[in-house]
């Protein structure tokens, strides 16, 4: 990433690189109380899908939301940290044969690619559940009341009814469980596939630094406003990049949707009107944020990244 000196890309880049540190650290090979020891070989393809990549957009919107509340930024890490293990691990599941099957991610090799299948796997399960042992850690918050919560939020927003749930609709939406075609899904029915799907963890990731900040209802009930628009805003690019994108920036196969006959925004609105919707959507963020002020200018900035992203 060139940080160069627009101020939103150089506090990505320094969340981005903050996040690597964080999880270089805490993937390291020494095990933990109560862990008997850390296979070479699961950790380094752990360590292999989860760090040296990605924009860590997730992690930048906990750490900005949390700076709303002036949250001590080493508390704001550690929850960025555990919601990427789940996002890195949603990724290696993604990939599998059984899923999407890819070879590609983040211009590399897929884990299974680069492994084997059953490393895959187990890198997913093994990333899923460290998740949570960072969320429990004293250093991610004092109060154990705020750490149940962080936990209780991540665990809704990746299980049955967030992330796991809108994969399963999304594959069942491709056709893939009762033969025939794909399902003719209309603007409802995706809306509601990518706000689980996708939209979950980008939620949580503005809801936290609130948690982690014991905001008032008001100031949660307007970053979850915030980040509804900021994840459906994320999935329509998402979509418009698979169309438009080109796979070498991009750092994935793209077309996949099209070659699926799969509904999405962009199918539904054509390509001119998913641009008009991501307008839409990073003027509702906007105002969202409008009760922090020009404290929340950065999140702003952030939204407007994830509308006009090309990778
Ligand atoms: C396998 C349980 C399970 C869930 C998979 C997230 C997901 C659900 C699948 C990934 C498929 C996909 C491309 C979804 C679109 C949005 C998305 C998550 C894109 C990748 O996220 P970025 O762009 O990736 O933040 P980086 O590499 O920057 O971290």
């Amino acid at each position: 990433m060139h940080a160069n000196a627009n101020p939103f890309l150089v506090r990505l880049d320094a969340t981005a690189k903050d996040m690597e540190e964080l999880l270089d650290r805490l993937m390291g090979p020494t095990p933990e109380d109560g862990e008997m020891e850390r296979p070479a070989r699961l950790l380094g393809a752990m360590r292999y899908a989860s760090l040296g990549g990605g924009k860590r957009f997730r992690p930048f919107l906990v750490a900005e939301s949390a700076a709303l509340f002036d949250v001590p930024r080493q508390q704001a890490l550690m929850a960025g940290a555990a919601l990427e293990c789940v996002h890195c691990y949603s990724l290696v599941h993604d990939d599998l044969p059984a899923m999407d099957n890819d070879a590609l991610r983040r211009g590399q090799p897929t884990v299974h690619k680069a492994y084997d299948e059953a490393t895959a796997i187990l890198v997913g399960d093994g990333l899923l559940t460290f998740a949570f042992d960072i969320l429990s850690r004293p250093q991610t918050h004092p109060d154990a009341a705020v750490r149940i919560e962080l936990v209780t939020a991540l665990a809704r927003a990746s299980g049955i009814g967030g992330m796991v749930g809108g994969q399963l609709l999304d594959l069942a939406a491709e056709g893939r469980f009762m033969g025939g075609g794909p399902q003719q899904h209309g603007e409802r029915e995706v809306l509601k596939l990518q706000a689980m799907k996708t939209g979950a963890l980008l939620l949580f990731a503005c809801t936290a630094g609130g948690i982690l900040g014991s905001a008032t209802p008001q100031q949660r009930e307007a970053l979850s406003r915030y980040g509804l628009a900021v994840g459906k805003a994320f999935q329509i690019a998402d979509d418009l990049l698979d169309v438009e994108g080109d796979a070498a920036l991009v750092g994935k196969n793209t077309g996949k949707d099209a070659a699926a006959g799969k509904a999405t925004m962009v199918s539904l609105l054509g390509g001119a009107g998913a641009k008009a919707r991501l307008r839409q959507l990073v003027a509702e963020a906007e105002e969202a944020l409008a009760p922090f002020g020009s404290a929340a200018a950065i999140l702003v900035e952030g939204a407007r990244f994830v509308a006009n992203r090309h990778a």
